[in-house]
């Protein structure tokens, strides 16, 4: 089901609205990909990493004699050797800083510790495993709680004297005293604990680069996995001292990005020295252990909620205290003003005046970092916390939580609305969603069914999550990484024969850009998608950008894409008034050709005027058809869903089946429906994947205990629920085509309806929370415990 929206275009042209094929999948399909371990320049050395398999201990000695002399090893680097350049540290997207190499000490399991280059692949895993180093281990600190108490040991003695404590920073938003009142004089008031656990992007390509340095040339090209090439050249020419002209980052296709491919890992430093240092170009690619063990994470929240409401079930007020593991330095990927992310969209779809939010970010010996995993900046969290606290509210007052979440909406009419926590909410319809997933799914035939299985002692749980997002990163202003604005960009050239090539500052990871932004200058010049050729990733040709990550591609690099579009259809109408001699003002433009106002034959296609562009451009006015646009964003895309989730569960072995899963979302105006339901097919089954299954957990010691697949369970197509989805449309009403981003929507909303469902065949039972992944122990324990299982 589709509000159906007007096409502009008709499928030979293929803009706004048409399921256009993927241009990028024929080479996909025909295995002729190109990923970054295809590529083999020659000459190429390989790099292989040593890494701790203490969690915090003190290095006292590495000794590399053995593996020097391992046949094909040709260097080992330490901490030292770096620390001479001022290389063993460098700075982390959260202005922390981050070890490249160790010189004293090693914080977490997996940390790099030492580097091998070697002639293939093999000698430098050999030399690696003839690496000596000799550990001191010392006390460990995995649980963040236990290292706010004040005799924990300091795990970051470098930070200056007045922060000698493992809190990195304490951030507040909202109104404390408003949301003490609230809850004070609330008639009801709810409160949870509820952990979002530790988890970890597992995209089928892992990381890797290849450091390629030209002493001759001065150039340094960085072939690689990356899903913001240009911020990583800058960051490469600041911290290397590298001119930043002789710096070529180069991506090809990432076999998924999902936010772990934003962050600077010690490895791409790594290779970058080894290339320097031996005049090579050397390959480094991690293994699934090494990706799992030692990248950046996700998520690792410890919330405390409270909710305040009236007996009719009114929300009143909101307040939650965080503490947010970040490992032992602070690498998070967020703007630089926002230290927990966009957390404090955390009053979500609902109407209230007074709440107040504070996270405490906290050092442990985990890895650091803090990526987004499919979520724009900590939304996820946000979104869990509230869609959990809601259903817990309607459950303890005994009203039904669609209803309940009706009757707290922001309506229509309230758009834009601005949030207690300051966001200001460009549109929404958020009954008309709900509604919508309610009767796609029969709601209250589900409720029926429910009561009657529940009579028959069988346990069937119904979860609702109507989240809002907020995403497209962002208005300058207010956002910057690493001091850089997050504009984003488009340059458009048109050919003499029609045929156009753009280049975005976005990087494409699998979202389809080669086709998307082909239709939005489809859309808006009425060339044929055909004829237009989309190129990224490469910082010798592409405009500056920040990259791909928060779904920000569509709310800001499809925006300048649009204007760069119009800007050129601004020239075309000069060249079309020249060639009609016509008046300018008395042109009109449809479907690809300007026609003169009352005389519909007298036209020119834009393949025409293209043309005179080149041959036949009026004297006076430059020559060429080409246009570039840097956007800055004047707000952030707040696109929104409403998700039904249908479980039973199995009483002999705790096992949760979700049954059926209805999916609405709005994302304003959508560019290709086909790609759209793409995505929310692929951010479902990302979803249902902490709700059910993903996890890193760390023993007492700090050892990871989830560093290969048969530990960290991905669901696989037999776990997958066949999704059913549909859209309602919300135009957004800044953006140039209406759009919003739809990228990580169905992540961030789906676990909530999935906990909720669990939660509400369970609460009869006395059951008020469980926290994800939902394991079939975790519910076999309770059902066992209360004599049912
Ligand atoms: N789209 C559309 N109409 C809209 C909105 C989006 O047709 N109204 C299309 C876009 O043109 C684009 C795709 O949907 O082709 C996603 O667009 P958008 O929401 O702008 O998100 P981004 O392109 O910025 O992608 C980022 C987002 C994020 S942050 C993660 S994480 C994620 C995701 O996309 N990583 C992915 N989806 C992924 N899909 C794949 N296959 N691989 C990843 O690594
Ligand atoms: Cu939100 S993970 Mo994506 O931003 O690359």
């Amino acid at each position: 089901m589709t509000t159906e929206t007007q096409l502009a275009t008709t499928p030979e042209v293929g803009g706004m609205g048409h399921s256009v094929k993927r241009k990028e999948d024929p080479r996909f399909i025909r295995g002729a990909g190109k990923y970054i371990d295809d590529l083999v320049l020659p000459g190429m050395l390989w790099m292989d990493i040593v890494r701790s398999p203490y969690a915090h201990a003190t290095i006292k000695g590495i000794d590399t004699s053995a593996a020097l002399k391992v046949p094909g090893v040709l260097a080992v680097i330490v901490g030292a050797d770096l620390e001479k350049a001022g290389l063993h540290w460098m700075p982390t997207l959260a202005g922390d800083k981050q070890m490249v190499l160790p010189t004293r000490t090693v914080m977490y399991q997996a940390q790099e510790v030492a580097a091998v280059v070697a002639t293939s692949r093999y000698a430098a895993a050999d030399g690696v495993a003839a690496v000596e180093v000799d550990y001191a281990p010392l006390p460990v600190v995995v649980d963040p709680m236990k290292a706010l108490e004040k005799d924990a040991p300091i795990l970051r003695p470098d930070r200056a004297a007045d922060k000698q404590t493992n809190r990195i920073w304490h951030w507040e938003s909202g109104d404390r005293a408003a949301a003490d009142a609230a809850l004070k004089d609330a008639e009801v008031t709810v409160s949870e604990d509820i952990y979002i656990p530790r988890i970890h992007v597992a995209s089928i390509e892992t990381c890797g680069c290849i450091a390629d340095w030209d002493a001759v040339r001065g150039q340094m090209t960085l072939h690689m996995t990356s899903q913001a090439p240009h911020a990583i050249r800058t960051v490469l020419a600041l911290v290397s001292g590298l001119p930043e002209q002789n710096i070529r980052v180069k991506t090809y296709d990432i076999g998924g990005g999902f936010g772990g491919k934003v962050p600077v890992y010690p490895g791409y430093v790594l290779a970058v020295v080894a290339s320097l240092t031996v005049g090579k170009p050397v390959k480094w690619i991690e293994d699934r252990s090494e990706n799992l063990q030692a990248d950046s994470f996700a998520r690792d929240y410890h919330i405390h909620a409270e909710l305040g409401a009236t007996k009719a079930g009114k929300i009143t007020g909101l307040k939650v205290r965080t503490i947010a593991d970040h490992g032992y330095s602070d690498a998070a990927a967020d703007p630089t003003k926002f230290p927990a992310g966009l957390f404090n969209v955390i009053t979500g779809s609902y109407d209230f005046d007074s709440a107040f939010v504070e996270v405490d970010g906290v050092y442990t010996n985990k890895p650091p970092g803090g990526v987004a995993y499919r979520c724009s900046f900590r939304v996820t969290e946000a979104v869990h916390a509230i869609e959990r606290m809601v259903d817990i509210l309607a459950h303890e007052i005994g009203k039904d939580p669609a209803q309940l979440r009706l009757d707290n909406f922001i309506q229509p009419g309230q758009f834009p609305y601005k949030s207690p926590t300051g966001w200001e909410y460009d549109s929404g319809n958020y009954p008309a969603a709900l509604k919508m997933a309610m009767e796609l799914i029969d709601y209250a035939g589900l409720r029926k069914e429910q009561l009657e299985k529940r009579a028959r002692g069988e346990l069937m749980g119904i979860g609702i999550s109507s989240f809002t997002e907020i995403v497209g990163a962002g208005p300058s202003h207010e956002f910057d990484i690493l001091g850089l604005k997050m504009f984003d960009s488009c340059e458009i050239r048109v050919h003499p024969t029609g045929k156009v090539l753009a280049r975005i500052g976005v990087q494409t990871q699998g979202q389809g850009h080669e086709t998307t932004f082909a239709q939005i200058i489809a859309e808006e010049l009425g060339f044929p998608v055909g004829d237009i050729k989309i190129e990224y990733g490469d910082t010798d040709t592409a405009p500056y950008g920040l990259g791909t990550y928060a779904s920000r591609s569509t709310p800001v690099a499809g925006a300048a894409t649009a204007i760069a579009a119009r800007k050129i259809r601004d020239k075309a109408r000069k060249l079309a008034a020249h060639l009609l001699e016509a008046n300018e003002d008395d042109l009109e433009w449809t479907n690809g050709k300007f026609s003169v106002k009352g005389s519909p034959d007298r036209f020119k296609t834009i393949q025409e005027i293209a043309f005179a562009a080149y041959t036949n451009h009026p004297q006076g006015m430059e020559a060429g058809l080409e246009a570039v646009d840097y956007y800055d964003p004047p707000n952030l895309t707040f696109p929104f869903g409403s998700y039904i989730a249908v479980v039973d569960i199995d009483k002999g072995t705790g096992q949760v089946k979700v049954r059926r899963f209805v999916a609405v979302d709005d994302c304003g105006n959508i560019i290709n429906p086909m790609i759209v339901d793409g995505q929310i097919h692929g951010g479902l089954t990302m979803g249902l994947a902490p709700s059910l299954y993903e996890e890193i957990t760390y023993d007492e010691n700090g050892n990871n205990l989830a560093g290969t697949f048969m530990d960290y369970l991905l669901p696989t197509a037999v776990e997958t629920p066949a999704w059913e989805v549909a859209k309602t449309t919300t135009p957004s009403p800044h953006h140039p085509l209406g759009a919003k981003g739809v990228g990580e929507s169905a992540t961030v909303g789906s676990p909530p309806a999935i906990a909720n469902a669990v939660v509400d065949a369970l609460w009869h039972l006395g059951v008020r929370n469980i926290d994800i992944p939902i394991s079939p122990h975790k519910v076999w324990k309770i059902l066992h415990d209360k004599g049912i299982s």
